[in-house]
């Protein structure tokens, strides 16, 4: 134990930390760069609608993303609704089943019906060896997920894609800033659908983005959107409302500027928890696989009971009398989604990490120091496992 023994706020001592610390990345431009974008946005009272500052961020992004297409829309989950109705898609997708709840609600909101996949335990990727024996005749696609700032193997799920004549596109809601080799996550399969949650690298405080290299799949989008801009209009089957606005646009141009600087924090940050949570019994920190670059926006832990001591939830419920909000992504889990609860019911790996998995705050909330406090916190919980599992007993906890 680093720091002498002070006492847990679960049994009645003053929280670690004064203020909440949630999770989410949460970095926000100064005040003056606020006032600055907005200043402009008032001048011109003009606030939707294919605004300067919406194309100002889509022609950045595609430079930046090096993708042909980025079309911007209100929040990730309306954008893989959109994204999937653009692709014509029929009977069923496989996806996989470790993932937040908006992948499988875009599909049950385009009528498809989800194949989950187990994942793989090291990584929490889609398992490829699993996808082989799920792929039937009513089977129309794979919905790739990149995962906690890694990715699934993109190139490998374009090739199993191409060999069984699927359409393949992405989930990469955590994967903004994320390369594979020297290709940034944007550019694979037919599509790739971001989120730009205030919780992700690139904010937008709400929004998303769907990126893609096909000029039919764009005109598509674009008229799905719908924006009355300078476009072609296309026939599509139904349009929603999910255009970003002005002011959505102006803070993610502010956050994009800053990107580079926030993913080296993360990085920096990645790595103390890397160093201090290594030397903690039961604790395993996931890091991120199969990219070349990752944005680092989560830290993801698994947590072995018999190992540490308490459970995953008890750790929670620890770390919450500290002001400390950690979260159990995913739970209890996209395939409990109501309505496909008996889509495959073997899925072992998921449902140990439904059970297991944890997230701490990294991003904007913390700095080092804060994180070797959370650190030697867990290590000291973990020492005194024994006598809070007494505890939490007697709570019911
Ligand atoms: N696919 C995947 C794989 C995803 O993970 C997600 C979303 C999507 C698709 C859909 O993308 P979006 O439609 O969301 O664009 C969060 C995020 O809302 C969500 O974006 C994210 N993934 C999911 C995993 O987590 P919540 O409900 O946990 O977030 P929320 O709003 O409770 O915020 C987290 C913590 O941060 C809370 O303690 C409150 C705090 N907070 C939040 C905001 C927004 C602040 O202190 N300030 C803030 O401004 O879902």
């Amino acid at each position: 134990m680093n720091n002498l023994y002070r006492g847990f706020g679960i049994l009645g001592a003053e929280p670690l930390f004064e203020k909440t610390i949630p999770i989410g990345q949460l970095y926000f431009p100064s005040w003056e760069r606020y006032e600055n974008a907005f200043r402009g946005i008032f001048e011109r009272q003009y606030y939707n609608n294919n605004g300067p500052l919406l194309s100002q961020l889509e022609n950045k992004l595609q430079e930046f993303l090096g993708v042909k297409h980025a079309i911007c829309v209100s929040n990730g989950t309306l954008g893989l609704m959109m994204g999937i109705d653009a692709l014509n898609l029929s009977g069923k997708v496989i996806l996989p089943s470790f993932t937040f709840i908006a992948s499988v609600q875009a599909l049950s909101w385009t009528g498809l019906e989800p194949v989950f996949c187990d994942v793989d335990p090291a990584t929490h990727q889609i398992d490829l060896n699993k996808i082989d024996e799920l792929i039937d005749d009513d089977v129309s696609a794979i919905m790739g997920v990149n995962l906690w700032g890694g990715a699934c193997n993109p190139l490998a799920l374009e090739r199993l894609a191409k060999k069984h004549n699927l359409e393949l596109f992405f989930d990469s809601a955590h994967g903004f800033g994320c390369q594979v080799g020297d290709r940034k996550l944007a550019n694979f399969g037919c599509l790739e659908v971001f989120s730009f949650h205030a919780t992700k690298i690139l904010s937008a405080t709400e929004g998303g983005c769907i990126c893609t290299n096909d000029d039919d799949i764009s005109s598509r989008l674009r008229s799905i959107r719908p924006s009355y801009g300078d476009y072609e209009q296309v026939d599509v089957l139904r349009v929603a409302n999910a255009r970003m606005s002005e002011a959505q646009a102006a803070i993610a141009l502010m956050s994009l500027e800053d990107f580079d600087a926030n993913r080296h924090n993360n990085e920096v940050l990645f790595h103390v928890y890397e160093a201090h949570l290594n030397n903690i019994p039961g604790i395993r920190l996931i890091k991120p696989e199969g990219v070349t670059v990752s944005n680092y926006q989560y830290v993801v832990c698994e947590i072995d009971k018999q190992a540490f001591g308490l459970s995953r939830d008890q750790l929670i419920s620890v770390l919450h009398a500290e002001n400390i909000i950690a979260r159990r992504y995913f739970y209890p889990g996209a395939h409990r989604t109501i309505g496909f609860e008996n889509n495959n019911a073997n899925l072992p790996v998921t449902d140990k990490l439904c059970s297991t998995c944890l997230q701490l705050p990294i991003g904007a909330m913390v700095d080092e120091g804060k994180i070797e406090k959370i650190c030697d916190l867990i290590s000291q919980i973990q020492e005194m496992s024994d006598s809070l599992t007494t505890h939490l007993n007697a709570r019911g906890a």
